[in-house]
């Protein structure tokens, strides 16, 4: 489930492929999680680039583009390929790593751990059920479905039975759907859904619990299998109708005073929430999926700041506003 940057017309994408496919490998392979910001960042920095990057220091002048990765974008240029992912090609473990953590609920700790007990393929997967959890299961159960990106006008259809479904239910009810679709990406890997409530405040978990069994049965037949259900997540599989494929579905019910911070949050994209969060810190706040709070003189945390609007968190912080669409990085 290789995530792709490149946003339509990106005149770099043979560098954002290569370079999402090394931070691929950095997450699962090797477990670095600094390189694989870093190789991400970089791949969203090339991709909003519009104009073609003809050298490694053209694209170093870049912010995000270091020594490594500029030396790596010459050897692209000058040899049509890499020779640290050739290895990785030629890796088989790594190749048997890679292949696991497409596994929806495999990560790559349990991917190592299942290749030394011998597991490598999917065929092999299906041989030793009794060594997956449930959501492992599932994931196994649609892995081709969930390779294939959802079409936005397929997340239209299903946004408007959710909201019609739960605004029945209760018209009170706020609902965005965030993540890649807010962003407007053509295409989707998965629905990220935010529900909020007048009623659900920050102490009322208990109601949070039984607003979202509602919410659940209230989508009826949509929602086709439940991976898990908490007090104020729900994650399952959910599919428009008979001809269409079966989609990954999150739906999160946020308390009233964190729901702009959760929808920016979820929002994204992953590289733009770190550079906002990087911003904020600049100007001496926190901020995380629940809430920004300033930090004191003494490096303590605040009480968190009210907020009535998205906008509120960037104007807190003398951010630019970006709408969804402007946060690809
Ligand atoms: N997010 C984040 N950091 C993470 C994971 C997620 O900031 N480590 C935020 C930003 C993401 C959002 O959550 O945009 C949703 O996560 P997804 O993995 O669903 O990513 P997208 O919706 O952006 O992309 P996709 O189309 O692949 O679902
Ligand atoms: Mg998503
Ligand atoms: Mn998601």
């Amino acid at each position: 489930k290789r995530k792709n940057p490149s946003t339509n017309n990106n005149v770099n994408a043979d560098f954002c492929d290569f370079l999402m496919e090394l931070a691929d490998y950095e997450k699962n392979v090797s477990r670095n999680i600094h390189k694989y910001n870093a190789y991400r960042k970089a791949a969203s920095v090339l991709a909003a680039h519009h104009k073609r990057i003809e050298s490694g220091q053209q694209a170093k002048k870049l912010n995000g583009v270091g020594e490594k990765i500029s030396k790596k974008i010459d050897e692209f240029l000058q040899t049509g390929k890499l020779r640290k992912l050739e290895n990785i090609h030629n890796d088989e473990k790594a190749q048997a790593i890679s292949l696991l953590t497409r596994v929806s609920g495999i990560g790559p700790v349990k991917a190592a751990d299942l290749i030394d007990k011998g597991i490598k393929t999917l065929e092999d997967l299906n041989k030793n059920q009794d060594l997956l959890n449930h959501h492992q299961l599932i994931g196994l159960k649609y892995f081709e479905n969930f390779e294939e990106k959802i079409p936005r006008e397929e997340i239209q259809k299903i946004e408007a039975i959710i909201k019609k479904n739960i605004l029945d239910l209760d018209c009170d009810y706020t609902i965005t759907i965030c993540g890649s679709y807010r962003r407007g990406a053509s295409q989707s890997g998965d629905i990220d859904v935010l529900v909020t409530h007048p009623t659900m405040k920050l102490d009322k978990e208990k109601i949070g619990e039984k607003l979202l069994k509602e919410i659940k049965e209230a989508l009826g037949e949509l929602i086709v299998d439940v991976i898990s259900m908490g007090a104020t997540k729900f994650m399952g599989v959910c599919r428009l109708s008979d001809g269409h494929l079966n989609r990954r579905l999150d739906i999160r019910l946020i308390p009233n005073e964190q729901y702009h911070c959760a929808v920016l949050y979820f929002t994204g994209s992953d590289v733009f929430n770190k550079n906002m969060r990087a911003h904020a810190l600049e100007k001496r706040f926190t901020l995380n999926e629940y809430s920004l709070r300033p930090i004191g003189v003494t490096g303590v945390h605040g009480q968190p700041v009210p907020i009535t609007s998205e906008e509120d968190i960037f104007d807190y912080i003398d951010y630019p506003y970006k709408k969804p669409e402007e946060r690809n990085l």
